[in-house]
């Protein structure tokens, strides 16, 4: 059956019918009708109605190696041929999954020579909560239970990945976080930096809530602490060079674990192969997934560094696993997505070209609006929020929407970025050339100008 053997209607009943959407309200959704997406090539994608839309998300910042490419595809059939599923559980291990753990071992730093694997983001930050607690157990401190992680950090929706993860909203439903979870603030100097205050001396700041909170629960209550490298789903908060640094030295000050989850981070999104490495911190381990195969099947993993995967291995079984860990024909597929992210030069060339490239143009383009401040990223990923007031910092209401006022005018025209509360972000395939950011650019400014007219129309400014 062809991708578009009904038409756009039927698919949008047939939709509304049967399936409910991932974080939606679908009373609404279903009134209105989803778009309906049938095909993918390099950084676009097209609908059932035959508009071609520029992904300026990369899916859900996944698509890496960008759409359609027929070598991953060949690839995965080869592999279902051969062997399309065996487990790891009972003493087997099979090509696929021993050619990817290699692999991962040399695109990662020194340090960091092995692999669990896991099939999403949220099962890794589930695998981190027991290992690390594990680790623990293991060096004879079973007291060392509690994660700490950040407000408005995105970790997954998962139980345990709900509750790391710092979004309000997800824990007012199902009773979360679960016990055994703590949040500090965000380092977001918009928000949370004081009037005066340099953005190194607030990234000292915001580390520093780290130690209070360790100093207030225990540090020998204390397991890791969890972070995105920039946090992503809330806004591509990117925090001043003085804050990973100075969290590192208070998790070895205190002998707590550094989790970097890397899911959106990782795979060359920075320009580096991981954010940390942008960063310049080490985590004894961190999460994996997305852009691990771009999204072309589901895999994630987390990679321990080496005095941790030693422990665990000294500490025997580990009682934790999933049928689908290491699955061949995802591992053949993410395997051959991480080799041509580093063959094919993709990585390099946004630290190189492309991201210093995307970085200037966007600081360009949107630098010079009246309601748009923090005009930010690095390597691919980048953002900018709508504030009611640039000199005062004053924020808009939730209740006006902005973000999803302007999102919706993207989407009018076809481009692709996401709304994270007033914050437009933006974090495109990394094998966007010049030209096309350019022309992505362009479209965006459009929009942004047709969004200050809306709001100044509206009364909102
Ligand atoms: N950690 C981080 C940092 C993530 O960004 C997860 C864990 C969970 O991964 P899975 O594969 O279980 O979804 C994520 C996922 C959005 C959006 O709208 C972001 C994510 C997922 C879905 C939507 O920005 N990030």
């Amino acid at each position: 059956m062809s991708t578009t053997a009904r038409s756009t209607n039927e698919y949008r009943e047939l939709d509304a019918a049967h399936h409910l959407h991932p974080f939606s309200d679908m009373g609404s959704l279903n009134r209105q009708g989803s778009r309906v997406i049938v095909k993918g090539d390099g950084i676009y994608l097209w609908d059932s109605e035959g508009n071609k839309i520029t992904d300026g998300m990369a899916g859900l910042w996944c698509v890496n190696i960008g759409y359609g490419r027929k070598d991953l595809a060949e690839v995965a059939r080869q592999q279902m041929e051969d062997l399309a599923y065996y487990n790891t559980f009972f003493k087997t291990t099979h090509p696929r999954v021993v050619e990817l753990s290699t692999l991962l071992a040399e695109v990662t730093q020194p340090g960091y020579q092995h692999v669990f694997y896991t099939n999403s983001g949220s099962e890794s930050v589930d695998t981190v909560i027991r290992m690390v607690r594990q680790y623990w157990s293991i060096k004879g401190k079973p007291g060392k239970k509690t994660l700490i992680s950040r407000w408005n950090g995105y970790h997954g929706s998962t139980i345990g990945g709900a509750s790391l993860g710092g979004m309000t909203y997800m824990h007012e439903q199902g009773d979360l976080p679960i016990p055994g979870i703590a949040h500090i603030g965000q380092p977001w100097y918009l928000k949370e930096g004081r009037d005066g205050e340099s953005e190194a001396d607030f990234g000292l700041r915001a580390a520093s809530w780290l130690e209070e909170k360790i100093l207030e629960i225990g540090a020998d209550k204390v397991a890791a602490f969890v972070g995105e490298p920039i946090l992503g789903a809330g806004g591509v908060i990117i925090p001043p060079a003085s804050y990973w640094p100075e969290i590192e030295r208070i998790c070895n000050k205190y002998d707590i674990l550094l989790v970097a989850d890397e899911v959106i981070c990782g795979f060359g999104r920075t320009g580096d192969w991981f954010g940390h490495e942008h960063f310049g911190f080490r985590p004894h381990l961190f999460t994996i997934a997305k852009g691990l195969s771009s999204g072309y099947l589901p895999i994630g993993g987390v990679i321990i560094g080496d005095e941790v995967a030693r422990t665990l291995i000294e500490g025997g079984d580990f009682n934790h696993g999933f049928t689908y860990s290491g699955h061949p024909v995802s591992a053949a597929v993410a395997h051959a997505n991480v080799r041509a992210l580093r063959d094919e030069g993709i990585v390099e060339q946004v630290k190189k070209d492309t991201g210093p490239y995307m970085q200037k143009r966007w600081r360009e383009a949107f630098g010079g609006f009246e309601h748009v401040t923090d005009v930010r990223g690095v390597g691919l990923i980048q953002a900018f929020t709508w504030v009611k007031n640039k000199a005062t910092r004053e924020m808009f209401a939730g209740s006006d929407d902005v973000g999803t006022l302007c999102r919706d005018i993207f989407f009018k025209h076809n481009l692709i970025m996401r709304a994270c509360g007033d914050s437009m972000v933006s974090a495109p395939p990394l094998i966007i050339t010049r030209a096309e950011i350019d022309a992505m650019l362009s479209t965006a400014v459009e929009c942004v100008e047709q969004t200050e007219k809306l709001l100044q129309e509206r009364g909102l400014v």
